[in-house]
């Protein structure tokens, strides 16, 4: 998994006014109406602590920084713990908090301590965008596709058999084709397939995985890849609409998700 960088991290909340407008304009809704109408709830105030962590790589410049501002966004309320790792996990928990956020080079976590909810940013990020790109009010028909099945990818197709869409699917990987295949009943797509998509949820850590063949005119790309799979010239030539921002969107879903009380 592509570890963020300061860097991609900056001017955020432009990426999110950006995204919430086209989120918008081709589904009706904005992140916000999305997380709601994906989840069945709304913040009631819940404290979020949110604790650096120094293992592996260490901590990401501007990263708690700006799970502090979604949190804030999204209208819960929020504290980064003054120390990382352990000592700030019993800040956390002493001080208060209700939803326990922490990161370290492989799981990215939000923890409810009062209903015990617990999600993974990666299922969380894959349900979502995956969610947006089903939204699309454009749409041609009920066939979505799926790039990329790595554990990204696999949730967001998941989600989409369950809401029962025509996936078709497609991963370089032969194991997770296979597997989608096999748990999911997905439809395997290879680019030779004349068929054109007018949604298409991409989640590679891969550039340039959406080629002409694949997409309709005006169609709709969701994806939270870095690098984007979208290549800038397709994307004009066939004014694509792109959903794409590095991390408000998957933090949203992991907010949501864990303040369900079904
Ligand atoms: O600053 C810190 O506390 C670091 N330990 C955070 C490490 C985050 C590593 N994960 C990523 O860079 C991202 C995830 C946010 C989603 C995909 N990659
Ligand atoms: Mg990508």
């Amino acid at each position: 998994m592509a570890l963020l960088t300061p860097e991609d991290l900056e001017n955020l909340s432009m990426q999110l006014e950006e995204n919430d407008e086209i989120a918008r304009r081709v589904t009706g809704l904005d992140i916000r109406g999305i997380c709601e109408a994906l989840y069945g709830t709304k913040p009631g105030s819940e404290k979020v602590g949110i604790i650096p962590i120094t293992a592996g790589n260490g901590v990401i410049g501007n990263f708690t920084s700006s799970l502090l501002f979604i949190a804030q966004y999204f209208g819960f309320e929020g504290f980064i713990t003054e120390h990382p790792d352990v000592t700030g996990y019993y800040e956390a928990v002493s001080q208060g908090a209700d939803i326990i956020m922490m990161a370290d080079d492989h799981i990215f976590t939000a923890h409810n301590l009062r209903n015990e909810k617990i999600v993974s940013n990666h299922v969380a990020t894959g349900v979502i965008y995956a969610d947006i790109a089903s939204r699309f009010r454009e749409a041609s028909s009920k066939d979505i596709l799926v790039i990329g099945l790595g554990r990204v990818g696999y949730a967001g197709a998941c989600h989409l058999v369950n809401k029962g869409f025509n996936v078709y699917a497609c991963d370089p990987n032969k194991e997770f084709l296979q597997k989608a295949v096999d748990e999911l009943n997905i439809k395997p797509y290879c680019s030779d397939d004349r068929k054109k998509f007018s949604m298409v949820f991409e989640a590679t850590p891969n550039a340039d995985t959406i080629s002409e063949g694949m997409i309709e005119e005006r169609c709709l790309v969701s994806t939270p890849g870095i690098p984007c799979g979208l290549p800038p010239e397709v994307g004009k030539k066939y004014r694509v609409d792109l959903v794409m921002e590095p991390l408000v969107i998957g933090v949203a879903s992991m907010l949501y998700s864990v303040i369900q009380n079904q």
